[in-house]
């Protein structure tokens, strides 16, 4: 709606977060340290899923404090947080009444969505739920469908991803809206038409709901406009760690840009890659944005143990110091 998009406008500063199974081992397996995406572990490192997936009963964040982040997000002058409630490896970190992959059949048990949305709204921070569609852990995924069997296999996992969607918006009713991954698939890009409906019934549900471009995205992962060229979703979400060079290149569209502190390494890895930003790089990244119109949001990983690195912390500080002098 033009009120939510409003709201969603004046942001200009956000924290993204990944976090889930990919943080225990941090980008380490068998004692080798691996410096790629850690939340893509299991796929560049050829880790058979059921090892994978028996992560699942390692999970006991005993530092996990949402609180603490929420005042970090705060400290740095982020009007809102993108979340991972599920990533590709398809681990829930609410209680999907719809798989056993979740947090609840962890030692951890409880919500993590839940502690997340509340501390965020009671630092009056808005919250975004990051949802891959893409979901390494159901048998019903596939990446193509190229025989029947395929296809009766991907109705069942249609099902699934719109009971997960409706899931989350009726558990989280305060969320704003939902930024898509793992959409770029053969099977899913040849589902418009059920896009097209799931949009209007989430809508329809929650009136307001700011849904990202990448629910529809090509099977580049990239652009994300019907055949006349009109954006299809309420923000762009094609600006992925790079950063429009003038405004005349987002068309008029809203727009986030998500952007990581090392080269390209979203999930927590202690092992960072490429050249680490410094604080100011990404102060002169978000003024830029915002000068563009659109919102900067700065990703975290957090450890395993549900802590929020130091180095993040800091950058964190550097950057909030300069969002109170510029406010
Ligand atoms: C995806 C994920 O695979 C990754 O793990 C992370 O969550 C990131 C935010 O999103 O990676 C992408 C998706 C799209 C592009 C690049 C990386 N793209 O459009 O260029």
């Amino acid at each position: 709606s033009d009120a939510a998009m409003e709201k969603w406008r004046g942001y200009g500063l956000g924290q993204f977060i990944h976090w889930g199974l990919y943080a225990i081992p941090g980008g380490a397996w068998n004692g080798k340290q691996y410096n790629g995406a850690a939340e893509w572990i299991r796929s560049w490192n050829g880790i058979p899923k059921s090892t994978y997936d028996s992560l699942n009963y390692s999970f006991n964040p005993t530092a996990f404090d949402a609180k603490a982040w929420a005042k970090t997000a705060r400290q740095m002058g982020a009007k809102y947080v993108t979340f991972t409630t599920k990533h590709h490896d398809g681990f829930c970190l609410w209680p999907s009444k719809y798989t056993k992959y979740t947090v609840k059949n962890s030692p951890y048990k409880k919500d993590i969505v839940k502690a997340v949305v509340d501390a965020y709204d009671q630092e009056g921070i808005d919250v975004i739920l990051y949802f891959s569609v893409m979901d390494w852990n159901h048998p019903d995924w596939r990446y193509d469908l190229k025989t029947k069997e395929d296809s009766i296999a991907f109705e069942r996992f249609k099902k699934f991803t719109r009971n997960q969607l409706i899931e989350l918006l009726t558990n989280y009713p305060t969320v704003k809206g939902l930024w898509f991954d793992g959409t770029w698939d053969k099977s899913w890009v040849k589902q418009a038409a059920f896009a097209d409906e799931l949009e209007t019934e989430m809508r329809k549900l929650r009136p307001g709901l700011i849904i990202g471009s990448r629910f529809r995205a090509d099977e580049n992962g990239k652009r994300h406009f019907d055949s006349n060229g009109v954006l299809m979703g309420d923000y762009e979400q094609g600006w992925e760690r790079k950063i429009p060079a003038k405004i005349e290149d987002v068309h008029g569209n809203d727009w986030d840009c998500v952007m990581t502190v090392p080269e390209n390494q979203w999930g927590y890895n202690a092992a960072w890659n490429g050249h680490i930003k410094t604080g100011n790089e990404l102060i002169e990244m978000t003024a830029r944005c915002v000068s563009m119109g659109g919102n900067f949001v700065l990703n975290f990983g957090p450890k395993g143990d549900g802590s929020i690195r130091q180095e993040e912390i800091k950058l964190a500080t550097e950057i909030g110091d300069w969002m109170k002098i510029n406010q």
